[in-house]
């Protein structure tokens, strides 16, 4: 049985909501399957969203793993290509921890692409009229190193990778926030789990940065 993890965030920053979190219950509301969906809502805490993506990864042994965070203030959905092995955290997280200048993970790599179809979801997502974009930086905060995580837990042959969502326009922070209606973050997840599902070998497309 093909399992797919898709996992959100709890809200941070004292902002109200998170819409990463909001839009994988909408996805797991609308599964069809065949595929298995594991689900979850991950704190915004360099320690805990970590063991509870590894605990995840064990116990359900995902061929697909997506986890989408917020990025306030991005106008397009983040499909992202590039993990660091770096936590420079410019805010505290939930539990009050600033972790400066460590590693994600001891001893990895300095950087892990991403294993996703990315070029592929970004074409399916633009085909679907969502506004999308490969990014080449998650940052260096709590999704970045969920991220990279994801990558280093990953057993071979498993399709792991990130997406950062803009605000929601149910929960923009200020009228003039970049935002996207929460069921459209939602199709946008879901076409990124169907993409990665899907397409065997990545398309070549453009989607690279200028700067
Ligand atoms: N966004 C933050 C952490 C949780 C979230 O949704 C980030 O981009 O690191």
């Amino acid at each position: 049985m093909t399992t797919v993890l898709l996992t959100g965030f709890e809200p941070f920053g004292g902002d109200a909501g998170n819409p990463s979190g909001e839009a994988v219950h909408l996805v797991a509301a609308h599964w069809a399957g065949p595929e298995v969906l594991v689900t979850a809502v991950l704190p915004v805490t360099f320690a805990g969203a970590t063991s509870r993506l590894r605990e995840l990864m064990a116990e359900h042994r995902p061929d697909v793993v997506i986890a989408a965070g917020l990025a306030g203030g991005r106008t397009r959905v983040g499909v992202e290509r590039v993990a660091v092995n770096l936590v420079d955290a410019r805010i505290p997280d939930n539990d009050g921890a600033q972790p400066i200048d460590e590693p994600s993970v001891a001893g990895a790599p300095a950087a892990r692409f991403a294993t996703l179809p990315v070029k592929a979801i970004l074409r399916a997502l633009e085909d679907a009229g969502i506004p999308a974009e490969v990014s080449y930086s998650a940052g260096t905060f709590v999704c970045n190193h969920v991220f990279f995580t994801a990558l280093d837990a990953a057993p071979p042959g498993t399709r792991a990778g990130f997406v950062h969502v803009p605000w929601s326009a149910e929960h923009a922070p200020d009228p003039d926030a970049a935002t996207l209606p929460l069921r459209e973050i939602g199709r946008a997840l879901e076409i990124a789990v169907r993409t990665a599902l899907t397409t065997a070998a990545d398309t070549s497309v453009p989607g690279g940065a200028l700067h």
